[in-house]
């Protein structure tokens, strides 16, 4: 027999970055999530596999309206008249909590409690399968402690959504350990919570499917679920199979060979050809990032929104399944000789030598946070805390602000008065 883990789907998510840009595919956007998740119930079928598990976070939170619902009842019922089931649990997003809508789902399918783990036993397919939801946001405890010991006439499967031993970039929710998951007995983990494939352990199995779309610039790569098959009560095979509408990439272009701005433009052009090629045929999201030092790096800072858009246009008509520029980024430094500079004996070698000896310290960055503090106070939260997030008011952020600005000046300094 067969079955499919996948988690954290995030149905309806928005995908971030891309809806304000002239040409990006909006409804294509809108409805990546749900053309991934259809990808699951194609494969599902066309695998004929006896279960699907759904590791938490199905919704990214409380549904706009009904339409979330109602498309996943619809979906449910698909597997349902091809006799597949589905067991699923709550995530953080979804947490019983979170949701203040509801719908009824099929017969088919099976929400653990968010009370106490439950068991539910397949006896024609010899499947124990064992789960709990999360009941609020913020779960602290260890939720596996208490999943009972793996049945041994059966194959044990856990579904949990978890931090496991904490990961960067994901909150510290439900955390256990790999030697308390592997003392249950259980044949194989269905974990949810972690947005990247990984597989954690192989004995027992411990899986990560990642999600199933990536949903920003951060959730990079080929996405999907993993297709499990059993013989005579073992795992046989371990799959991992692409499910993502639209792709995610990061095309860090090293310009330092490049002479001219038009030699970049088509370095550039090569480079996001090639991402576009290695997509599978999938539409790309990417951000492009220019670095190495450059004898036009002064162009390319002083007129970056006019190269910005260059490289917009450019990768919108490079054709295939499509491509768009999620942000650009230059990282780029002057091909200049700084320290011959700096040791010249005139007006320009004085002043970027004063400019660099210029000292930052705490009194001018505590100065600095005072003056933000009021910017700061109007930020929505998630600029603040989320995994993207900075605080203007940090001295480290400051201090990193004012060695940019350094250099920014040094640099300006020399476009100008440079050879
Ligand atoms: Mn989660």
């Amino acid at each position: 027999m067969k079955f499919i883990h996948a988690a954290d789907v995030h149905l309806d998510s928005p995908l971030r970055g891309l809806e304000r840009y002239e040409g990006a595919p909006v409804e294509e956007i809108r409805s990546a999530t749900r053309r991934a998740f259809d990808n699951l119930i194609e494969l599902a079928i066309e695998e004929e596999v006896s279960c699907v598990l759904l590791a938490g976070d199905l919704y990214d939170g409380d549904w706009k309206d009904y339409n979330t619902g109602l498309f996943f009842v619809d979906r449910m019922r698909r597997l349902e008249s091809a006799g597949i089931r589905v067991f699923l649990v709550a995530g953080n997003h979804d947490a019983a909590s979170q949701i203040t809508r509801q719908l009824r789902l099929p017969e088919n399918v099976t929400q653990f409690s968010d009370k106490r783990p439950e068991t539910v036993v397949l006896e024609e397919l010899g499947l124990a399968v064992h789960g709990q939801s999360f009941a609020n946001r913020e779960v602290r405890e260890d939720l596996s402690d208490a999943y009972p010991p793996a049945d041994p006439h059966l194959f044990n499967i856990g579904i949990l959504h978890t931090c496991l031993d904490g990961k960067p970039g994901h909150e510290p929710y439900a955390p256990c350990t790999v030697d308390g998951l592997r003392s249950k007995g259980y044949q194989y983990w269905a974990l949810g919570h972690i947005h990247n494939r990984e597989v954690v352990s192989r004995d027992p199995w411990i899986i990560f499917p990642g999600n199933i779309q990536g949903r920003h610039a951060r959730e990079l790569g080929p996405k999907g679920c993993t297709l499990v098959t059993i013989d005579d009560g073992e795992v046989g095979a371990v799959e991992h199979r692409y499910l993502d509408v639209l792709r995610w990439a990061r095309c860090v272009v090293d310009v330092t060979d490049s002479a001219t701005v038009d030699e970049i433009y088509e370095q550039v052009r090569g480079a996001l050809r090639q991402v576009l090629e290695e997509s599978d045929g999938r539409p790309v999201a990417a951000r492009l990032i220019l670095q190495g030092s450059s004898r036009v790096h002064s162009t390319l800072r002083t007129d970056s929104d006019h190269w910005i858009q260059e490289y917009r246009a450019l990768a919108s008509g490079l054709g295939g399944a499509g491509m768009w520029l999620e942000k650009v980024v230059v990282e780029t430094r002057p091909a200049v000789a700084m320290d011959e500079l700096l040791a010249r004996d005139d007006a320009l070698g004085g002043l970027l030598q004063s400019i660099r000896a210029l000292e930052i310290g705490a009194a001018e960055t505590r100065g600095l946070a005072e003056e933000v503090a009021a910017l700061r106070r109007k930020l929505p939260p998630e600029l603040l805390f989320g995994t993207d997030g900075y605080d203007p008011g940090d001295p480290q952020y400051l201090t990193g602000v004012l060695e940019d600005v350094k250099e920014l000046l040094m640099h300006r300094l020399l476009a100008k008065g440079g050879d």
